[in-house]
Formats: structure tokens, C-alpha cells, sequence
């Protein structure tokens, strides 16, 4: 059968450098539902004119001409369209305590991961994108690109002090979904494997409760993310 569904796809200058913690969820949740899909590496400078501009961010999923933006929304789309293929969310409890997490690690973590690469994460983009990211992500921190990142060490235990509720959970259960993997834990894994491929490693213990979760996530659907390139 033919792919039908496409993934547009945050890239760096390497097209397949694939970054983007919001597109690594949908890539997750595409592979958990056991989906055959293609993706198409998408550039910053690019998003404007895919799907007659449909979205200004990326993931943008096109399911055989109907299209989702948001990731959030297309894992919620996901299991809505194929309620017979493995859950995402499983009912609508679920779902909440997803927006739950999606909210404290987009508020939360996120800054972090931003102060530890925001300028290694410039150095892997094509040189349009540079200027426009430069330009954009200094207008909203107010800095720049060089005062913004201060290190993945210099962050590290501000990062491990953030992932407090998601260690502590982790001691309770396997997985952030319970007794197996859900959307749920490719939200929080999505943050994690940005910081990765763009800056190389976790900056973690490896017994720490959520490094352990994190090579299982990498492990997950035949090695998906542990086959992913990485910039550093
Ligand atoms: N709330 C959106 C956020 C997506 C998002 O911010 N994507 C970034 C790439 S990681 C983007 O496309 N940014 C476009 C830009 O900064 O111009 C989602 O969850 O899909």
C-alpha cells in the first residue's frame, strides 16, 4: 500500500538531522499506532509554504489530504481516526493528564534545554534559518544568542531539579503511561531527544530514574530515536 500520511519535519543544514521536540512526539505516536509514514525534512524558512501555508510551526501531518498542525492535536487526531490500532491516549482521563505534561515540560524544561543549546542549536540550521532564528529568538529573550546559552553543565542540576516529578513517577511505574508507553511519555521524551541530538548527551547519571526511562524510550519501536542522527 502506498504511504499516505507525511510528516512535515523540523531539519537542520543536514536534512537528516531531525530535532524538533514537538516533531519527535508525532514521530513517536506515529510509530506507537504502527503507521507507515514518510517524512519531509522542513526547514524554518520552509514552513511558510508547505500545505498552502497552513500552519507557521511544525509538525503539520497530512493524512491522505486531511491535514493536522499541532502536535498535541494530531495525537488526539491519531487516535480518534484509528481507534483500533494501539492507544496514545486510551480514554479521555488520559488526555488530560497528558495536556498536564505537555504544559510543565513546555514551561518548565524547555527554558532549561534553551539556556544549556540555544546557540548549538543556530549552529545546525541552514544559513537562512540562522538569520531568521537569530533575529527571532533574540527579540524574545531580549539577548543574545551567545548570553542566552550558558551550558549544558552550568544547567544540569536546574534540569535534574525540573525532572523531579517525572523521577519520582518513574520510581511508581515503568512508564509515565503506567504499564507501557503513551503519549504521555513521547511528550517528555521529545524534550529530552531534542537536547540530544542537538548537544549530544543527557546530563544525567545514568541510574537516575529518567535516564533509565530514556534508553528504553530510545529502544522503543525498533530503535527509532536511537538510530537518529546527532549533531554532536
Ligand atoms: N504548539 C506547537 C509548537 C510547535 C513549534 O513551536 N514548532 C517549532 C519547531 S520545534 C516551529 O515550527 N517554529 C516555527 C518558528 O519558530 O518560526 C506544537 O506542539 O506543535
Amino acid at each position: 500500500m502506498p504511504v499516505t500520511i507525511t510528516l512535515y519535519d523540523l531539519c537542520g543544514t543536514d536534512r537528516s538531522l531531525r530535532f524538533s521536540p514537538h516533531c519527535w512526539r508525532v514521530q513517536m505516536a506515529l510509530a506507537h499506532k504502527g503507521l507507515d509514514y514518510e517524512t519531509v525534512p522542513t526547514a524554518f524558512t520552509e514552513i511558510a509554504a508547505i500545505e498552502d501555508g497552513r500552519s507557521k510551526t511544525v509538525p503539520v501531518l497530512n493524512d491522505n489530504g486531511v491535514i493536522v498542525s499541532e502536535s498535541f492535536d494530531i495525537a488526539v487526531y491519531l487516535d480518534d481516526t484509528y481507534p483500533d490500532l494501539p492507544a496514545l491516549f486510551g480514554h479521555d482521563g488520559v488526555v488530560a493528564a497528558a495536556r498536564l505534561i505537555l504544559n510543565w515540560a513546555n514551561a518548565t524544561i524547555h527554558p532549561i534545554l534553551g539556556r544549556m543549546m540555544i546557540k548549538d542549536i543556530h549552529d545546525v540550521l541552514a544559513p537562512a534559518d540562522q538569520a531568521y532564528f537569530r533575529q527571532s529568538r533574540e527579540k524574545r529573550f531580549g539577548k543574545t544568542l551567545e548570553e542566552a546559552q550558558t551550558g549544558l553543565d552550568a544547567n544540569a542540576e536546574a534540569l535534574s531539579d525540573a525532572l523531579m516529578p517525572a523521577r519520582v513517577t518513574l520510581g511508581h511505574h515503568d512508564w509515565l503511561g503506567g504499564g507501557g508507553p503513551l503519549f504521555t511519555d513521547y511528550i517528555l521524551f521529545g524534550s529530552l531527544i531534542w537536547l540530544v541530538t542537538v548537544a549530544g548527551r543527557l546530563p544525567l547519571p545514568e541510574d537516575d530514574a529518567v535516564a533509565v526511562w530514556f534508553e528504553r524510550c530510545l529502544d522503543l519501536h525498533d530503535g527509532l530515536a536511537r538510530k537518529t542522527k546527532r549533531a554532536a
